[in-house]
């Protein structure tokens, strides 16, 4: 018997179909009726599949009681009650590593994309509007200052394809790393420092508005944030407020607080590049992230160890 799996969100084919030959698939996030499916099937459940920002907090594990291992489709298992898990036995994995070169790229091109003015201009070309298009002025992208929100993997990743535009690299995060870039213990006061504010730091409760209306502030007129990471880590009211009334210079944003949700206040603006969640969104990487789930699984009910466990 196939071991029964509960899907939380829509894959790509190439990951939906080899889990529908291995295991019994359930869609949960397309079932009419939710309650209906976990009442009939709940209790056979052993494994969870769900993509980054996927939400298996307690009020759906507890209905679960063979729930043995949740596999994240990304890096970010924000979503996932991570502690609750561990109490339980419950396994849980994610796919780092194969999406770092993706996601830093996807941020270097919104730092160029917003400091050269490139979608406009393109924009313009597109409407046969040449000489708008190449008489508009935009700013120096080469030699800034970079602030990064979290200097993990990708974060490092962003650091070393910063330096080859000779950019100045300060970090903020939890503790300082034996990096030679800046340490900046102040998150508002590197804001202040900076002329590009880039956030990859993950999701969760920890960061929940960690960019707020002061840290938008500090970043000032001459400042551009990027978000590469969780719309939850920046107050996105306060960001459209921000824009709106020229506090800060410029926005470049591949992830939203409520998506598929993009304000209509942002859609409105022309100085914000916006993006829709395509961070790790490459054949290659997403091919990568789907075998790792894959693999996971198979590792965990083969009774071998897990590949990129997080729990
Ligand atoms: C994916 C992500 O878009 O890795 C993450 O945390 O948010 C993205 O890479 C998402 O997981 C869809 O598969």
């Amino acid at each position: 018997m196939p071991p029964p799996l509960l899907l939380l969100a829509p894959l790509p084919e190439f990951l939906r179909e080899p889990l529908m030959q291995q295991y019994e698939v359930l869609d949960y996030h397309r079932a009419e009726d939710k309650e209906a499916m976990l009442k009939e099937h709940g209790a056979r459940i052993r494994a969870i599949v769900g993509v980054g920002g996927s939400v298996a907090q307690p009020v759906l594990l507890d209905q679960l009681p063979a729930l043995e291992i949740i596999s994240v489709n990304g890096v970010g298992y924000d979503g996932v009650a991570v502690d609750y898990c561990k109490a339980r036995g419950i396994r849980v994995t994610n796919t780092p590593d194969v999406l770092t070169d993706d996601v830093a790229d996807t941020a270097l091109a919104l730092v160029l994309m917003s400091s050269r003015g490139l979608i406009k201009a393109n924009r313009l070309l597109h409407a046969d509007q040449w000489s708008e298009g190449s008489s508009t002025l935009t700013t120096k992208a080469t030699g800034k200052k970079a602030g990064i929100v979290g200097l993990g993997r990708i974060g490092k990743a962003i650091a070393r394809r910063l330096a080859a535009f000779d950019m100045e690299i300060g970090y903020h995060g939890r503790n300082p790393q034996e990096v030679s870039y800046a340490y900046h213990a102040d998150l508002a006061a590197m804001a202040a420092w900076c002329d590009f504010l880039i956030v990859v730091t993950p999701g969760g409760a920890g960061t929940q508005h960690l960019i707020d209306a002061k840290v938008l502030a500090a970043l000032g007129a001459k400042g551009t944030l990027i978000n590469v990471a969780r719309g939850s880590v920046v107050d996105e009211q306060a960001l459209i407020v921000a824009l709106q009334q020229g506090i800060i210079k410029g926005a470049g944003l591949d992830v939203f607080e409520h998506e598929p949700h993009v304000p209509a206040e942002l859609l409105a603006m022309d100085h914000v590049v916006l993006l829709p969640h395509v961070g790790s969104a490459t054949k290659e990487t997403r091919a990568a992230m789907a075998q790792l789930v894959l693999d996971n699984l198979a590792a965990h009910f083969s009774g071998k160890a897990l590949i990129t466990p997080v729990v």
